[in-house]
């Protein structure tokens, strides 16, 4: 078995390209679509998609929601609901933390071995970018180090900058 840190890993690119066991959207509580990554994998998957997330009721900020990944690559899609940064003082650190460890748990009830996440709150809800990171490689190792039937974790940036903060990060 690979340590913790060598199953977290950096990809630069497409998350919606990603032949795996689960992709992360980063949605909003509709979970009936929007723009960024969201629009992307709603386009990707096709229309089944949105069929089926009318049928969840949405889901709060923090929390996760499975659906199947319809016309993806990748077998399942874990929905979850990033804060919109506010400035700090609004539960925003804890409420992305929730979002990275509900999208773990439920890959870990699922018994998921591959998992990729986006940069949640990063785009549209305006998250700082490092202050997320750190909070998304903090969370991931702590998944990782409690569930060994997940081999690896993707971190997904989606520009070279992003790509350049995660591996800084992981460095340190
Ligand atoms: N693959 C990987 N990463 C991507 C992709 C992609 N195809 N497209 C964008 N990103 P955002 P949020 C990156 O805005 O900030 C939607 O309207 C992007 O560069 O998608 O959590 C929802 O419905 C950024 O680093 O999500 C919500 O209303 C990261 O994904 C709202 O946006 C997240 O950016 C959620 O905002």
């Amino acid at each position: 078995m690979e340590t913790p840190d060598k199953r977290l890993r950096i990809h630069r690119g497409d998350i919606t390209r990603l032949d795996i066991d689960a992709i992360v959207n980063a949605a909003n509580e509709t979970l009936l679509g929007g723009g960024g990554v969201d629009g992307a994998i709603h386009r990707a998957a096709g229309p089944e998609l949105l069929a089926y997330c009318r049928t969840l009721g949405g889901c709060p900020t923090g929390e996760a929601r499975m659906t199947p990944g319809f016309h993806l690559p990748a077998r399942y899609i874990l929905h979850t609901v990033g804060p919109i940064w506010q400035g700090g003082g609004h539960d925003e650190a804890h409420l992305l933390a929730g979002c990275y460890r509900a999208c773990l748990a439920l890959a870990e009830s699922r018994g998921l071995r591959h998992l990729a996440f986006p940069a949640i709150s990063c785009g549209i809800y305006g998250y700082p970018w490092e202050a997320a990171a750190t909070i998304a490689i903090a969370t991931c190792r702590e998944g990782l180090e409690r569930n060994p039937t997940l081999e690896h974790v993707l971190l997904v940036a989606f520009s070279d900058e992003m790509a350049d903060l995660y591996h800084r990060l992981l460095k340190e």
